[in-house]
């Protein structure tokens, strides 16, 4: 059967007159409705683990403007948490991890069956949202790409040129594969999971793609992403899978084509022009607004808006920004962006 919802529509590969739109980080603490809930929840996983308020989370900023999709409210983080790393948030600073840089490391982590006891409420808050969600928004679930989980596995914390992960990569290549097949596993059986929940579409976030090169970008980002499509079209052959290797510049050529993704998700250091002629030509193609637009408003965030939009107007195209949207965003750019998309 044809689908109906317009994300589900440009992800079979439909040219839609006005692209359907969502937002990386949507639900976040730009809004007061997210930082009270926060609050209440009392800190960031306990938010993550709390199906009713993860999905209350998620459907804020459905209610608030009325977003095509809705993205399950969770973090790339839990994975490794569920395969046996100990995970906790500083707050100021951001995530911190138990590190694997040795075997002995390595062996203390847990099989990946084992990583649903962790992850059943996550699995609890797809099935709270798709009997909350309206009938025409899209439910997306996704997971970290194993390079970017492994960035953090690695280095126990974010990092800003992934130099843990890529110094492993180099000395200890048997521990590296063997740490990026593990969470390759784990990441299958989560999107699986919450596909079975009912997540409609998927999204492997490869935040730090960009900075594997060459060779190394084909190993590490475009065999994983394939690995984990292939694995998932087998099991539910009808469900899309977005790939956003992030800051892949000129190997976004090729990506969808190479791993099988439905749609490539693009950032904001390439051109909409640009992705038209090299990307698009494949299929579907997200993004790609800069989010600082979100901060800065005025004419530029229209006029770049509605620019993207006619870039990319000649084929399958989901709108959303390059990368998410960030805490001192003004809510009042987020409906303007909203506005100019849809007045075309
Ligand atoms: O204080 C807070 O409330 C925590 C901020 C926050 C939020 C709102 C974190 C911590 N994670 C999230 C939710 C989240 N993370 C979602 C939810 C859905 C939505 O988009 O609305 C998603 C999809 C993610 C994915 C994620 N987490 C990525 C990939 C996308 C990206 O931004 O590149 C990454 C790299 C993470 C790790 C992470 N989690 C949180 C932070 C601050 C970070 C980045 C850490 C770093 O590298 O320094």
């Amino acid at each position: 059967m044809a689908p109906t919802k317009t994300i589900l529509r440009a992800l079979a590969g439909e040219t839609l007159p006005t692209p359907p739109i969502w937002m990386m980080r949507q639900a976040g603490r730009y809004l007061p409705e997210y930082r009270a809930t926060r609050a209440e929840a009392g800190d960031f996983l306990s938010l993550c683990y709390n199906p009713e308020l993860a999905a209350e989370v998620t459907l804020q900023p459905i209610r608030r403007y009325g977003f095509d999709a809705a993205i399950l409210f969770a973090d790339i983080l839990l994975l490794p948490q569920a395969l046996g790393a100990d995970l906790w948030f500083v707050t100021g600073e951001g995530p911190r991890l138990s590190t694997v840089q040795t075997q002995a490391d390595f062996d203390k982590l847990g099989p990946v069956e084992d990583i649903h006891e962790t992850l059943n409420p996550i699995y609890e808050t797809v099935r709270i949202l798709r009997g909350a969600l309206p009938s025409e928004t899209t439910l997306i679930g996704f997971a970290g790409a194993p390079w970017t989980v492994a960035t953090y596995m690695i280095a126990g914390r974010g990092t800003p040129d992934q130099g843990p992960a890529h110094a492993l990569r180099q000395e200890n290549t048997a521990l590296f594969e063997a740490l990026l097949a593990r969470i390759t596993a784990g990441t299958i059986d989560y999107l699986a999971a919450q596909i079975d929940a009912g997540a409609e579409v998927v999204k492997i976030f490869d935040s730090w793609a960009g900075s594997l090169k060459g060779e190394a970008f084909e190993k590490y980002a475009v065999a994983p992403a394939q690995e984990i499509t292939a694995a998932l079209k087998e099991r539910h052959p009808h469900i899309p899978v977005i790939g956003f290797p992030r800051e892949a510049g000129d190997a976004y050529i090729g990506f969808a084509r190479a791993t099988g993704v439905d749609c490539v998700a693009l950032d904001n250091s390439v051109s909409a022009e640009w992705a038209a002629q090299h990307v698009q030509v494949d299929g579907c193609v997200q993004g790609n607004l800069a989010s600082r637009h979100m901060v800065t408003g005025g004419a530029a965030l229209v006029e770049e808006t509605k620019a993207i939009v006619a870039a990319l107007s000649k084929g399958p195209h989901i709108f959303n920004l390059g990368h998410g949207i960030t805490p001192d965003a003004d809510p009042d750019n987020v409906q303007r962006m909203i506005d100019a998309v849809r007045e075309g």
